[in-house]
């Protein structure tokens, strides 16, 4: 059977001598050098500059066409775009890439030897920039008009080294030798003030005036990456802005003395663009932090509104209709407090008419309940940086007070909980309650973590505004986590329910009428194989053994925390190798435990983790009394790129986090549409992803959230489990020795005194039996073949609820109210 084309209608049109030529012609004319003297780096520009013709070219008729029919756009503010690679995926949403393979092949040039050249565009740390990632693939695809916001860090996430089992942290150089894809715009440069003081003035009527004279100046520089939607015919851009230095200096501020201190002196515009801030979900707190967010705010929305006022001049009554912008967490918060600064102070509209537009504009997701990662600041390094905003936010606050008045008249208490102003020591400034009062929506990212937000984080916010709080469930590009990255499963599955799941991951469910086929499920795993067996080549290259491609391929990626619980996993490689060793005929499926995770480089104990991982790992792998069985690998550097090569070759997934932690999980909607199987708690999406594969096709073990709460309010004591289980003892005790680690006793002892002495905040070992059992439920399911790609196959049908499709067409339809504005040929 043949495979049925998508039912997309492209706008680009290339064939394979067009497209040679045009890399030729870029080698040549481009780079200046010739097929004799070109290196794959040289092809792999070439190509992408080829390739960068049709997207220039899509994303001049995508422009046009907005402009022309004046659209409502969605604007999406992020700090981060976790972006990966472009080539691969420009080929494949133009649908050019087999055009390409071709015509490289013809040059004697190989395609994926060209697409290995491209460095990873990892500006961002973990799920909430990948998140933003794949929106705008969605966005592009569904062709909604929408633009991402962020900051052209120069060095994005670090490169992760791993020298005598220890992270060492290495400067990513993303563009060091040009990104041929970014396109400079100078024509909309912005310009961006810091520091000063606020001046009162008494206007005509009487009006207080207030004006900022601000103490520095920077400039934003734009830089547009182009998403190119599936199909080709709409390319949407991602706007990043860089800093650079204006040469302002405002000589009558400095010369009044006192505001401008020796610290404004040294900040140099260009550092606020230069680094990616490493911590995910904790907040850092640092003033340059704020600078940055605020940098990358005030252009934005000086952006937006010059593109607004071209289209409507200076009537803002219009605004409302034309313009949404999604705070993606609370980094770009500051933009609530910048809009009314605009809409008061420049544009001279009232107090409450201001505010009315403001509270149509925004709308807010959050990510996480982890205290750590609310992020608040303190209102004198506000009032320092951006005097103005503090006193519109003091405003914001007092006009909120009132309202909180009304509805609980006399309450003090509700009120200090819910002011956007902390009072003790030092009094603070909560983003998340500014992005709560200053929004019309504000989601949580899966039902569960929604749920928690109502009822833990903002109760009363949810009372006084009720409807306001809701839900969208994250998703995933289709195109990038299953068509590009797994063409060997894509190719099955287009023959048996057609070409254009990509568009429609509904259409996945096709394939659950073959999940007891035995023809079938041998076509499937015969695919996984051949993807282990590159994965196997790829841990041989990068870390120099071999591992059994028979074996269970267990796969932990994501970022490193203890709420994640790398260090559960651990534990129980540990029990196993206790296992073998005490019993070398102890009966288990061969496994490779694989790991990527990258430490914040303060974050000790997760450095520490991945210190142990690795220690552990090195014994087992060369202990041959057990590494028939059993071996871990811990690749170095896991990022995007990493990702495609690891997802596809997973036989097992690991979601293993504290019930009630992690938000939702992207990675678990990856694995489980690449035909893995979830060994997992009650957490985030988890618990969708097991409403959609039905519980026989899912791991779940471990205490529930109320479960969770329970245990701790009856005062959870972690030695009870060390005393009562006598293989967590072993393990733990272990930990201590320096049987890992020779010659340096006590090198892996923090974790155990995390667990036991620092009380196990995270409850590993609470959960540990329960998750060795789940363990040998997997063992046991997959030594029975038909039986695992049963479940394997069920997994990949059922993921159509997780395309970020759905989760975008949730958003337009609930929240941003958008309109598809179609691009024609021409
Ligand atoms: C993450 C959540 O931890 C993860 O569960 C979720 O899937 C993802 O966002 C996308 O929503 N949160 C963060 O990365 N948060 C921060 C502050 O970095």
């Amino acid at each position: 059977m043949s495979a049925k084309k998508p039912n997309v209608e492209r706008n680009v049109t290339i064939n394979k001598s067009e497209f040679k030529a045009a890399v030729v012609k870029h080698l040549h004319c481009t780079l200046g050098t010739d097929e004799n003297k070109a290196n794959n780096h040289a092809w792999w520009k070439a190509t992408c500059s080829a390739m960068q013709e049709q997207v220039l070219e899509g994303i001049r008729k995508t422009q046009k066409t907005h402009y022309l029919n004046d659209t409502r756009a969605v604007h999406y503010f992020s700090a981060e775009f976790l972006m990966g690679r472009l080539l691969s995926n420009n080929l494949q949403n133009f649908g050019l890439f087999e055009v390409a393979n071709d015509a490289l092949n013809e040059l004697g040039v190989s395609l994926s030897d060209v697409l290995e050249e491209e460095p990873d565009m990892a500006l961002g740390n973990g799920g909430l920039g990948r998140l933003a990632a794949c929106f705008i693939d969605s966005l592009a695809t569904m062709e909604l008009p929408a633009i991402g916001y962020g900051i052209h860090y120069e060095h994005g996430l670090f490169r992760q080294e791993i020298q005598g089992g220890a992270q060492i942290e290495r400067p990513d150089s993303w563009r060091d030798y040009g990104n041929p894809w970014e396109i400079c715009r100078p024509e909309s440069i912005q310009e961006v003030s810091l520091y000063g003081y606020v001046e009162t003035k008494y206007g005509e009527n009487g009006r207080i005036q207030k004006e900022w004279h601000p103490g520095h100046i920077v400039k934003g520089i734009p830089w547009d990456i182009p998403v190119v939607g599936y199909g080709g015919k709409t390319v949407n851009v991602l706007r990043l802005w860089q800093s650079k230095s204006s040469g302002y200096f405002n000589w009558d501020v400095f010369n009044a003395g006192g505001y401008v201190d020796a610290q404004v002196e040294n900040v140099q515009a260009e550092t606020i663009s230069k680094v990616l801030y490493p911590n995910d979900e904790t907040e850092a707190g640092k003033e340059l932090r704020l600078i940055q967010q605020y940098f990358f705010c005030a252009c934005s929305l000086k952006d937006i509104i010059r593109r607004y006022k071209r289209a409507h001049g200076d009537d803002w009554s219009r605004f409302i209709d034309q313009v949404v912008i999604q705070l993606n967490d609370t980094h770009p918060a500051i933009a609530i407090p910048e809009l009314m600064r605009i809409l008061v102070d420049r544009a001279e509209l009232d107090w409450d008419r201001a505010w009315g537009i403001c509270t149509k504009v925004f709308a807010y997701t959050n990510h996480t309940l982890l205290p750590e990662a609310l992020e608040k600041w303190p209102a004198r390094m506000l009032e320092k940086i951006l005097p103005r905003h503090l006193e519109i936010i003091y405003e914001i606050n007092h006009r909120f007070m009132k309202e909180v008045d009304k509805k609980w008249p006399g309450d003090n208490a509700v009120k200090a909980r819910l002011s956007i102003i902390e009072e003790g020591n030092e009094k603070m400034v909560r983003m998340g309650h500014l992005s709560v009062i200053g929004s019309f929506a504000v989601n949580g990212v899966a039902e569960l973590h929604s749920r928690l937000v109502k009822q833990n984080l903002f109760p009363e916010f949810d009372a006084l505004w009720p409807g306001k709080l809701t839900n969208v469930t994250n998703g995933i590009t289709p195109r990038r986590w299953l068509k590009a990255c797994n063409p060997a499963l894509s190719k099955l599955i287009d023959k048996k329910v057609g070409a254009d799941w990509p568009l429609d991951l509904k259409k996945l469910e096709g394939l659950e009428k073959y999940a007891g086929n035995k023809t079938f499920q041998k076509q499937f795993m015969q695919v996984k194989q051949q993807n282990k067996q590159l994965l196997a080549a790829e841990i041989k290259e990068s870390l120099g053994f071999d591992v059994d491609t028979n074996a269970i391929f267990d796969v932990q990626i994501k970022r490193l925390h203890e709420y994640k619980r790398q260090h559960l996993a651990l534990l129980h490689i540990m029990a196993l190798y206790r296992r073998l060793l005490e019993n070398p005929d102890y009966d288990m499926h061969p496994r490779v435990f694989i790991f990527g995770a990258k430490a914040a480089p303060g974050y000790k104990l997760a450095k520490d983790i991945i210190y142990a991982i690795n220690k552990v790992a090195d014994k087992i792998n060369n202990d041959a009394r057990v590494n028939q069985k059993l071996k871990v690998a811990f690749l170095p550097n896991y990022r995007v790129s990493l990702a495609e090569k690891m997802i596809p070759a997973a036989d097992v997934s690991e979601q293993i986090s504290t019930a009630g932690k992690e938000a939702s999980g992207t990675g678990n909607m990856k694995l489980a549409l690449n035909g893995a199987v979830t060994i997992g708690t009650l957490d985030g999406a988890n618990i969708e992803i097991a409403e959609e594969v039905g519980d026989d096709n899912i791991f779940i073990f471990g205490l529930t959230v109320d479960e969770v709460n329970e245990l701790k309010a009856s005062g959870y004591k972690p030695y009870d489990y060390y005393y009562k289980n006598p293989e967590i003892k072993a393990v733990l005790d272990w930990l201590e020795t320096d049987y890992f680690t020779p010659g340096k006793p006590g090198a892996l002892a923090s974790i155990k005194q995390s667990l036991l002495d620092h009380g196990d905040q995270y409850l590993v070992l609470a959960d540990y039996e329960a998750y060795s059992k789940a363990q040998e439920e997997v063992d046991k399911a997959y030594r029975d073949k038909e039986r695992w790609a049963k479940m394997a196959i069920i997994n990949t049908a059922k993921m159509g609820k997780f395309t970020s499709d759905r989760s975008i067409r949730d958003y337009v339809e609930r929240i941003w109210k958008l309109n598809a504005c179609p691009v024609r040929k021409g």
